[in-house]
């Protein structure tokens, strides 16, 4: 069979609605056009979310950078003992809180490094902090990567922490620490951190106890593309056995400043390929996202036609892109989101964290206006 011959099979597979098998992806991601794998996840992400794209109005909070952990593709972390290290304070992080709610922000992603010294009652103080200011706001926080440090600094179950940091303000958790999960290429990534099955079991975890979760997948470094479709696959098995996941996000690799400096950032043509590939692979994901912090606001756009239903937020904070060279603003108001989307053809949509509509009086302070309803 010719390389088109056989991509137009494929295509005929998913225009009929039948899941692709690891061989397929696998061709796909190596040999199929541009054109074709833009047609096929388009057709997907129209199947599933028709025109919309939606965003929302967040900011990303990182309590500290001081992380024991020593990945080879991270800009952000810092030593103990560094200048550049930084630990919030109480105030500090209040005070973030207070300015997101007044820029109308209905979600805080909260991410940060693992302090070598701080207790898991530290990170758990942190939402009880937040959480009892502006009980309103949906607090999204710890990859998988924190949440199996803090199995390891007070050796308690799982089930026990999640149930814990729900009580005091959790309310769902983010995609990051994924990585690639294939063992050998995670070992030359980040060589200590929780592995691939740790990562699942904890999203497994979090969506036992009912709560949602994103997963991500960092590419353009040294993986193949066998690994890349390993890796969507082991979260499509477990999303078809929890349905707990509501994202993904195809992360693209930034060398600067990171020990992997010397390998070239990711070209447009991969970004779309890899946005298609996984929007094509993961059918039972109602969403995939075009973070336009990693992606550029030029990519995120050309995204909303390769399988993209989402551009994420306004951001504000953001530190683990821009350390690593990202030259994307560190900000984009509402109006920016909306007519970077409109400009793509899609019908913006404002979500919270759980893809409820928000609904918001006309007139505004700095956003589009106070929240009014989640529908
Ligand atoms: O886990 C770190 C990645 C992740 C670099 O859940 C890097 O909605 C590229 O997970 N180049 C954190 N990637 C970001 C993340 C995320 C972002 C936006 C939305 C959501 C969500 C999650 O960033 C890390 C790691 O995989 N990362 N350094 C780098 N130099
Ligand atoms: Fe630490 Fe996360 Fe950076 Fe790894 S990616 S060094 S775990 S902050």
């Amino acid at each position: 069979m010719t390389d088109a011959t056989r991509t137009l099979t494929l295509r005929d597979k998913v225009f009929a609605g039948q899941r692709l098998s690891f061989d397929d992806g696998v061709y796909l991601d190596r040999h199929a056009d541009l054109a074709t794998l833009g047609e096929m996840a388009n057709f997907v992400r129209e199947a599933k979310n028709g025109n919309v794209t939606y965003y929302n109005v967040n900011q990303h909070l990182n309590p500290t950078n001081v992380c024991v952990y020593r990945c080879n593709f991270c800009a952000f972390r810092a030593d103990l003992k560094s200048d550049r290290g930084y630990v919030m304070s109480d105030e500090q992080i209040l005070e973030r809180a207070r300015n997101a709610t007044e820029a109308g922000a209905t979600e805080l992603h909260i991410v940060g490094g693992l302090h070598h010294q701080k207790p898991f009652a530290w990170y758990k103080g942190i939402l009880s902090l937040i959480h009892g200011h502006y009980p309103d706001l949906h607090l999204k926080a710890w990859t998988a990567v924190e949440w199996d440090w803090f199995q390891r600094l007070t050796k308690r179950p799982i089930g026990d922490l999640i149930a814990e940091m729900k009580d005091a303000g959790l309310g769902s958790l983010p995609g990051g620490g994924a990585e690639i999960f294939e063992p050998s290429v995670r070992s030359q990534l980040c060589e200590h951190k929780a592995d691939g099955s740790e990562w699942l079991k904890i999203h497994r975890a979090a969506h036992d106890a009912g709560l949602r979760s994103n997963a991500t997948m960092l590419y353009g470094h040294i993986e193949t593309a066998e690994h890349r479709i390993d890796h969507l696959l082991q979260l499509r098995t477990l999303q078809d056995e929890t349905g707990g996941f509501q994202t993904m996000i195809p992360l693209a690799f930034h060398p600067d400043n990171t020990r992997l400096s010397h390998i070239p950032k990711p070209s447009g043509i991969m970004d779309l390929r890899t946005m298609a590939v996984s929007r094509i692979m993961l059918d039972n994901f109602p969403h995939i996202k075009a973070y336009w912090i990693m992606l550029t606001m030029k990519i995120a756009q050309i995204a909303q036609s390769y399988g993209a239903d989402d551009i994420d937020g306004t951001v504000v904070h953001e530190k683990i892109y821009h350390e690593a060279g990202s030259e994307s603003p560190q900000e984009l108001t509402v109006a920016d989101l909306r007519q970077l989307i409109v400009e793509a053809g899609r019908d913006p949509v404002e979500r919270d964290t759980l893809y409820h509509r928000v609904v918001r009086a006309p007139a505004a302070p700095r956003t589009t206006g106070r929240r009014l309803a989640l529908v």
